[in-house]
């Protein structure tokens, strides 16, 4: 299959952010996709695109104008305000505060349009987002034209960003976006499974009072683990969307055994859906060795995933979402790939 990404993702490069409450150095870095397209390279797995240029309309009909222009304004504000270096909110409209009106300030803004401190904002992230939804885009694109299936190297992520906030490495929802896309292109049902290690939320808003869009999402318990305030069982649509969402959380410590019984039971309540298309969310962190996650994945289980994926037997647009074990990203990543197409 055709991988898409563009050397524009690398733009954004923090150097910190804040977890478990301190300072540390950053882990959703650049060379995670670098990593992921040497392996490709190498692994010989199929012709690497350039994404095309979409422009603001396909952002747009998944989020907020105020959030896009204020990611867009963000940098001139920032160093208007004095500050230069990489961007972090420290105050937020939490219950009995007012998200609206929105504030004029940079420092208001920055906590309007986001959910987490975790995530650092700097002079390029803006348009490092924009190159990954475009690869995203591009993906869909492909799946839409008679591609079986396509892997968009989305860096930086997408599936915590909502309609109008970013957080946990995340700016602009590629895979929401892509959905989106794909509606408007003529498909009348689209499946996003979500299999990262931390919830999507960001994608369970956007579509959560959807039936055209189905989500499912297998993570850490947030009882227990990042993203804390959504992904619980309970939470299955709302409106027209009632039934139409999907969440599995698992204890930290899950194997393969607990997690692809998770994993099929997702398969199903896609099988009995019949969208035109099935849009991956592909985080690699369920992996046993990620730095910052508490599953056990091995790397053979990835091949495993591909396969049974593969089993749907529907057009497949995975996009590539969280994952830090560095070092084993690019092999997780084209198991998963070379495990679909085997
Ligand atoms: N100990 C993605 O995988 N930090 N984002 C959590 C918990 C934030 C992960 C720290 C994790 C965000 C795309
Ligand atoms: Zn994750």
């Amino acid at each position: 299959m055709k991988t898409v990404f563009s050397p524009g993702q690398l733009a954004h490069d923090p150097r910190h952010e804040i977890s478990d409450g301190e300072l540390k150095p950053a882990v959703e870095i650049p060379a995670r996709a670098e990593i992921v397209r040497a392996r490709i390279l190498e692994a010989g797995m199929g012709e690497i695109l350039a994404p095309e240029e979409f422009g603001m309309a396909p952002l747009a009909r998944v989020h907020d104008a105020g959030y896009l222009d204020f990611l867009d304004s963000f940098w001139s504000r920032w160093t208007e305000a004095g500050r230069g270096g990489e961007a972090f909110p420290f105050v937020w409209p939490v219950r009995g505060l007012r998200a609206d009106p929105v504030p004029d300030h940079i420092d208001g803004l920055l906590g309007r349009y986001s959910f987490d401190a975790g995530t650092p904002m700097g002079e390029e992230t803006f348009a490092a987002a924009r190159a990954s939804a475009n690869s995203a885009l591009t993906g869909a694109r492909l799946v839409a034209g008679g591609d079986r299936a396509a892997f968009a190297l989305c860096r930086p992520p997408g599936h915590h960003a909502a309609a109008d906030y970013y957080g946990g490495y995340c700016f602009l929802n590629n895979a929401g976006i892509a959905a989106q896309w794909l509606r408007d292109a003529g498909a009348a049902r689209v499946a996003i499974f979500d299999v990262d290690y931390h919830h999507g939320n960001g994608t369970q808003a956007i579509f959560y009072d959807r039936s055209d869009v189905l989500f499912l999402s297998v993570h850490a318990d947030p009882r227990e683990e990042y993203p804390y305030f959504l992904g619980h069982a309970e939470e299955t649509g709302i409106g027209a969307g009632e039934g139409f969402n999907v969440n599995y959380p698992l204890a930290p410590g899950a194997d393969w055994a607990i997690w692809s019984a998770a994993l099929d039971a997702g398969l199903e309540r896609i099988a009995r859906f019949a969208p035109d298309v099935l849009i991956v969310s592909l985080g690699l962190d369920p992996y046993e060795k990620d730095p910052i996650s508490r599953f056990r994945l091995t790397q053979d289980d990835f091949t495993r995933l591909g396969a049974r994926l593969a089993r749907a037997g529907l057009p497949t647009l995975f996009v590539l979402e969280g994952g830090y074990a560095v070092d084993a990203l690019g092999v997780n990543c084209v198991n998963t790939l070379t495990g679909f197409e085997a």
